[in-house]
This record gives C-alpha cells, structure tokens and sequence, in this order.
C-alpha cells in the first residue's frame, strides 16, 4: 500500500482450534484486528477477501475427545458450530469460515504434501521418538508434556513450552511423561518426512530481515532469533490416527502434522470460496497477503508456512505482513481453555445480548498490541459507561434530541460558518488523517481512540456553541450548529464502522443514510437540509453493578474449582522416630464450654472434661466454627504440651484439626462416644 501498488487484499487469521469454543483472547489478539482492518479496506472500496476456519486436527482435539469418551469428529462438529455461530454474531465478516476437516482441505494438503514430496523438497529420517507402550502410541505434540529444557517450567509441552514461548521438539523434554497414560515413554524408532527449513535459511533471512523491517518488533524480533540459531530441519509428519493420512506409500498409521495442514487450510477455503479465482488471490503478485495471528504462532507464520509456499514454487506469494499480537490476560491471570479462566465469546453474546459492539470497543480500546494486557469487569464496564454511554452516545443524543426539538426533526440548513464551526471540521479531518495512518499500519488501538476524540471534539462544539441558549434569541445560527452536530454524527459513523458495525449502522439508518465509504469521512454535507432524520434512539446503555458483579462472581467461583483441582497434599514429612512419637500423649476430650476470645477474631475457649478435671484450650478455629455447635462434642488433644499463654488465656494443650484444601478447618473427633481422657493410640 506504501511503496507498492496492490490490487487485493487476502487476509487470513489464525485458525482457532476446534477443541473448544473462542474467548475474548482469541479476539482480542486475532479476529477483531482483523475484521476492523477487512472494513476498514472494503470502505476504501478496495478488493478484499477475509479467509478463516476452524482447525480441526491436531492432538488438542483428540486429547478432548478420549478425554470424553466420544470421537474426535465428534468433538470439531459441536465446536465448528458453536465457534462459526459465535464468529457470526460478534460480527466478524469473514468471506467464508470453512475447517480443515472438509473434502476440499484433504485433497488441497495432500496435493501440497505431494507435490513437495515428488520435488524433492523433503528428507526422510529415521529417528528414536517417545512411545507410550500402554497406549500403543507414539507421543508427539501435546501428547507429552515435562520440563521445558529452556526456562524449566514444569508441564511444557511436546511441541512447545506456553512459558517462555519456545517451540520444542518431544524428546527435548525432561523427564517426559505420557498425556494419555501418565506413563514413563519409552524410545521407539520411527520414520518421518521433515522440511529442510536450513534450505531456505538465506532466502527468508533476505526476506524478512532485509525487507521487512517494517513488521511489528515483536514478530520481526522473533524470525530474527530464530535465523539468528540456525533453522533445522523440521518433522511434517505424525504418528496418528488423526489428520489428513501422508500420501506416500508405505506410509500408513501417519498423518500430515497439523501445522503442516492448517495453515495450508487458508488456501483450501480461498479455494472453495472462490473455485475460478483462487490462484489470482495467493499467486498474483499484485494481491497483498495478510496474516493476523497470535503471538505463539509467529514462527510457523513467518518460517514454516513461507518456506512450504517458497518450496512448491509456482508463484505463491509470501505474506506482506505478519501482524501478532500479545496475549491478553483475564483479571491478572492468564487465560486458559483448560482451566476455564476466560470469558468465552457464546456466553457472552447470551450474557450480553446486543451488546457485541461493546465488547469490540473494549477489546481494541484495551487491545495487547505492543504487551500483554489485562481485561478486567470493571474496565469493561468502565469503558461502556463512561465513554460509549457518556462520549459517543450522549454526543449523538443531544444532537438528534435537539433536531427534533427545536426543527421538528428536519435538518436545518447552514446559514454563515464561524470560527467555531471552522475548527471543528477541521478538526475531524485532521482526525480522519491521523486514524487512516494508524489504521493502515494495525494500530487500531491508536485509530479507535482518534474516533472517540471526534466523539469529544462533538461533545465540546455543543458544550462551546450551546445551541439551548443561541434558540432563545437566534434560530438560523441554531440551525447552522444542529447541522454541523449532525455531520459529525455522520462522521462518526464512518470512523467508527470499522470497529462498531452495530452501532454505525443503527446511527446511518438514524440519520436517514443508506451508504457510506472512508472518502466521506470528513465531508461536512453528508445529510442535506431539509431531509428528516428518525426518532432518537439510544446507541448505548448503561451497564449496572449487578451484571458486572454475576461476571466477577462466575470468575471467583471457577478460581475457587481450579484451587481445589489442582490441590494436592503436602509431601510426607521426615521419618519420625517411634519412641518420640510414643511421647505424645493424645486424649479424647468432651467439649463442656465453648466461646469466642474477645478481640481475638480466629480463637476459640474451650473447657474440656479430659476425663480427670477440667481444662482450658485455646484453638485457633473460630473462623471455622459457631462455638455452640461444638458444646458436647468430643475432640482429640495433645494433652502434654507446655502450657502457652495466648490472648493473656493459659492454654493447656492443643486440639487437633485437619485443614482442607479451601483453607478450611475440621476438628478430628472419635468415630464413636469414647470415654473422656482415653488415650489416643
Ligand atoms: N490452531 C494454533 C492456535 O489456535 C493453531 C493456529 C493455526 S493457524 C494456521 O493457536
Ligand atoms: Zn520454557
């Protein structure tokens, strides 16, 4: 778009993996961007494909499906769907969104496959791999996770570690450990065809490091270390029973892997989108390729994929531009599909009902386009209120509300501009000019705010113009203000039509308009006095605590599951010897009193009958407790402690409890009546 001159745009975005539904990250880093970024070019009238799928091999589905007891089929059809649908309804105008498990995928990977293959564009290798002997199975991928050779985080995967990001192979991992089983693998030999990425090692390095500089630092910094190490040759072929079979002889029981496949998957659903035309889109070199992806994805993006599409040949062009973003975090932690931490986009869309734009509004507004990022309730809600609600809906409101006040709804006509009115158009020109820039380099972040700054600069033309007060004494120069207010809403329509679809059409239909293109943004003619604008209708509303509240308490519930799942307890302690444990004089007791310690909110008083007098034990469970449950009760004690003054109360001896995973305490009591002072052996 800069130097060259392009004639379409193909833009791809990752293809989520159908194991489960899509949440706000998946958003945030991929499908928004890029669906502001596909409108944003179709409003310029500039020739656009929009390219995305589900990702429907891989060992994430069939991990899913044994862990469920169904088929892997079983498992992409259910979330296809729910993905498909969702996609649909957030507005993301994909051309088409087809999945790798469709007829047309299969034979367009296996021709790739192929036609490499007989090309001499792979080698064979024999290697020792993981094998999961109780399984039957070799272990790739997700199949295998261990401590990650890099940074050391335990539960790394086989083909990466998710904390520090780098891509792995199986066996590089320490102690390993079967996903299926939990079994110790073992090594087994097998046979596999591996892209000799070191063959192209000079061709992408002259690509991307001489002539792409002007990627995002962090994608560009990412191929620069990975050329920087040297690239090996990399395995595109799997053991299992899942994914597009290799079409080679002799090569039954193995799959193409599925980051052989899936970004292939891009081509597949150009094709069946478009049968004639295809080629044009991925062979022309006048059509510009661009991939919105994630930020874990860069390396298959930048050096896998472009050294497949460079090794077939026959005119397949490489992206023009990678951009990825960071990830998003949700309330400080971060987000996880299988420990459910996300804000999954289906329950929103029912939580939230017609409220897709907002969503949209805070995941760009907030978006991880340079770092990670946090998305919170309140911000969420924050940002509706105070900005859609107060900013661009308020501004919109006066300016209809007033029309229809004091013109019957008709636009008036502009009599003589002022300076004010000068400034304000150009004002919102000097806007559209910073936003195009923005928008043209995947600074959408910077480009949405600019569109709320024309929200701003509409609201002060009002608060500066005060058209309530100018009607008492002048009703033409009303009617050059409530004109001027009802272009800038226009405006705001086209500025936002790339982020607020919903939104910017409900305020067209408003305005009376039908069509807009980029062109017009900045125009100060777009309604013609005398046409009647509809009724006002609020663009926004406000979202109260208690929605926010059920979200935060959703959050809170599954923190609290995860806790639990993952609790596991403590190591055994050191071996004790017998004859000090013999020491230990441990006696049943009954619980005569019972009461808070005042001032002291986790102790209790107890009195206990322990079978030759009476003694006083303080017991810090009173957080756990109601004090006149536990009179009557009978409790096991360390009867031969040395006494201890808590809370100026001599203490003398020490109630045992057990503490669960929550944190919370239960008093051991005998299983039957035992007669008080009985010792404990
Ligand atoms: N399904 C990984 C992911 O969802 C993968 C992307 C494929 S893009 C061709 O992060
Ligand atoms: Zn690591």
């Amino acid at each position: 778009m800069e130097q060259k001159n392009f004639k379409r745009t193909l833009i791809t975005t990752a293809l989520p993996y159908a194991n489960g539904p899509v949440h706000i990250g998946h958003l945030a880093g991929v499908y928004v961007p890029a669906d502001i970024y596909a409108r944003f070019l179709r409003l310029r009238g500039e020739d656009v494909v929009m390219i995305g799928g589900s990702d429907e091999h891989g060992v994430p589905i069939t991990i899913k499906a044994r862990k469920e007891g169904v088929t892997p089929q079983d498992i992409v059809d259910r979330y296809h769907a729910i993905i498909k649908d969702s996609f649909e309804e957030l507005g993301i105008s994909f051309d088409i969104y087809s999945r790798t498990t469709s007829d047309i995928h299969s034979a367009t990977a296996s021709e790739f496959f192929r036609h490499l293959y007989d090309h001499g564009q792979f080698i064979e290798k024999t290697s020792m791999q993981l094998y999961d002997e109780e399984a039957h199975q070799f272990l790739a991928d997700r199949y295998v996770t261990g401590e990650c050779p890099n940074c050391h985080q335990p539960g790394a995967y086989g083909d990466q570690c998710e904390k520090c990001g780098s891509s792995l192979n199986a066996t590089d991992l320490i102690n390993p450990r079967s996903a299926i089983t939990g079994a110790v693998p073992v090594m087994r030999e097998t046979r596999h065809w591996y892209l000799p990425l070191d063959r192209w090692q000079s061709h992408l390095e002259h690509w991307i490091l001489d002539g792409h500089k002007e990627w995002k630092s962090n994608v560009y910094g990412q191929c620069k270390s990975w050329l920087d190490l040297g690239l090996q040759p990399r395995a595109v072929s799997r053991d299992l029973d899942w994914g597009v079979p290799v079409p080679v002889e002799g090569a039954d029981g193995k799959v193409l892997y599925v980051w052989f496949d899936a970004p292939i998957g891009y081509i597949s659903n150009t094709k069946e989108l478009l049968p004639d035309s295809w080629q044009t889109w991925w062979k022309d070199p006048e059509t510009r390729i661009i991939n919105f992806i994630g930020k874990d994805n860069i390396v298959f993006h930048c050096i896998v994929f472009p050294a497949m599409l460079s090794a077939y040949g026959d005119g397949f062009q490489l992206p023009d531009n990678v951009p990825a973003n960071e990830f998003l975090n949700l309330e400080g932690d971060k987000i996880s599909t299988s420990r459910n931490w996300a804000v999954w986009l289906h329950e929103y869309l029912r939580d939230f009902e017609g409220k897709q734009d907002v969503l949209r509004y805070v995941l760009t507004a907030n978006a991880p386009e340079t770092k990670d990022n946090d998305f919170t309730w309140r911000d969420f809600q924050a940002r509706n209120n105070s900005e859609l609600v107060a900013i661009l809906g308020n501004f919109v409101n006066r300016a209809m509300v007033l029309t229809h006040k004091y013109f019957d709804g008709v636009v008036p006509p502009v009599t003589t501009l002022e300076e004010v009115d000068r400034e304000l158009i150009a004002e919102i020109a000097r806007l559209k000019e910073e936003m195009t820039a923005a928008l043209e380099t995947f600074h959408f972040r910077e480009a949405l705010r600019l569109a709320m700054d024309m929200a701003r600069a509409g609201n002060k033309y009002l608060q500066e113009t005060e058209p309530w007060k100018v009607v008492k004494t002048d009703i033409d120069r009303t009617g050059t203000i409530l004109n001027i207010a009802l272009q800038t809403c226009a405006n705001l329509s086209i500025a936002f039509a790339p982020f607020l679809p919903f939104m910017s059409e409900k305020l067209l239909r408003m305005l009376g308009g039908t069509t807009i293109t980029w062109d017009m943004l900045g125009c100060f003619d777009l309604i013609p006095a005398g046409a009647r604008i509809k009724p006002a209708e609020l663009l926004f509303e406000k979202i109260d605590d208690d929605a926010i509240q059920a979200q935060i308490d959703r959050l809170a519930r599954i923190k609290e599951e995860n806790q639990k799942a993952a609790w596991k307890p403590e190591p055994q302690a050191p071996d004790l010897d017998f004859d000090t444990f013999m020491k230990a004089d441990l006696r049943v007791g009954t619980v005569l009193e019972c009461e808070r310690v005042p001032k002291a909110d986790k102790l209790l008083r107890f009195l206990i009958d322990d079978g030759m007098s009476r003694r006083t034990i303080v017991s810090g469970i009173a957080k756990h407790y109601d004090p006149a449950d536990l009179v009557g009760k009978q409790v096991v004690f360390i009867a031969n402690l040395p006494p201890r003054r808590l809370k100026g109360i001599e203490s003398q001896g020490m109630i045992l409890s057990a503490e669960n995973p929550d944190g919370s305490l239960v008093v051991i009591s005998p299983s039957a009546p035992a007669a008080p002072g009985a010792q404990v052996k």
